[in-house]
């Protein structure tokens, strides 16, 4: 990957709105990210989901939350809290290396009085797809790929900073199953000195935006504002899990594909890594 200072990160493309034929060639096609306006913008819920709101549709749900330590999904623990209270402590500022993050939950299961206000984008192509909800501020998602298919991080509101890396990347990444060891942006390099290798992407995805992940690509995710957002995961075929690009070690799709055999359900498996 060539750049020059100038043009140092790397920028992710833009598009308004394309139509399926031109996603699926133009960007998951040959798995390339993309930044697209002009379709979450046209959900209710971005007219609707702020704290108040949440609040007052689903404020008694009980909902899981994690608590985490920078981001740290690995080591994550989770519990239940009263949705109106979470919300409390998110709209402060969390200090210490312990946050709670409302992230990567089913949103039919655990939200389901707002699933009539956003709509699956039509880019995906399965009949099986996974919504989940991320709720938070003040939060960090360490690195991480996907291992089993694509992704559309929607913003409803607030804003997320997210860097991306190519999977020819991994070697400057200390992988860790699907993620990095690295626990902290800023990265400390004394410890983790072959970052400072690392090309990536950078790119803000604000209120009515969305992101789209190919697979094996590597992001963080930086969350500052309270901000709600949807993502949507749908599997790629088997050829292309079983065969990662560059920089993917070969071996890689073995963990996630032999495991959940070896665990015998699937269910099991996502359990303990999680389909983030
Ligand atoms: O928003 C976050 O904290 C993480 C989002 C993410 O990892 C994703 O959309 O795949
Ligand atoms: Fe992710």
């Amino acid at each position: 990957m060539m750049n020059s200072k100038n043009d140092y990160p790397l920028q992710i493309e833009r598009i308004h709105a394309p139509s399926v034929d031109e996603f699926n060639r133009l960007y998951a096609e040959p798995g390339k990210p993309v930044l697209i306006t002009g379709v979450v913008s046209n959900w209710e819920a971005c007219k609707l989901w702020n704290s108040q709101y949440l609040c007052s549709v689903a404020g008694e749900r009980e909902v899981p939350v994690k608590r985490m330590s920078n981001g740290s999904y690995l080591d994550a623990r989770t519990e239940m809290i009263r949705l109106k209270d979470y919300l409390h402590v998110a709209s402060k500022e969390q200090n210490g290396d312990e946050l709670l993050y409302l992230s990567e939950q089913p949103v039919e299961k655990i939200l389901p009085e707002i699933v009539e206000d956003y709509t699956v984008p039509e880019y995906i192509n399965t009949k099986e797809k996974l919504a989940v909800c991320y709720l938070g501020s003040h939060v960090y998602s360490q690195m991480h790929f996907h291992p089993l298919g694509k992704a559309l991080l929607c913003v409803v509101s607030g804003r997320k900073n997210v860097k991306l890396y190519a999977p020819d990347q991994t070697p400057f990444l200390y992988q860790k199953y699907n993620f990095s060891k690295i626990d902290s942006d800023p990265v400390d390099l004394e410890k983790y000195p072959l970052y400072g290798k690392a090309k990536y992407y950078e790119c803000e995805v604000k209120s009515g935006e969305m992101l789209f992940f190919p697979i094996y690509w590597w992001h963080g995710v930086e969350t500052e504002e309270f901000t709600s957002a949807v993502v949507f995961f749908w599997n790629d075929s088997r050829k292309v899990r079983w065969l990662p690009p560059s920089g993917i070690p070969w071996y890689t799709p073995l963990i996630f594909e032999v495991a959940p055999w070896y665990f015998k359900t699937k269910k099991i498996f996502n359990g303990i890594f999680g389909i983030f």
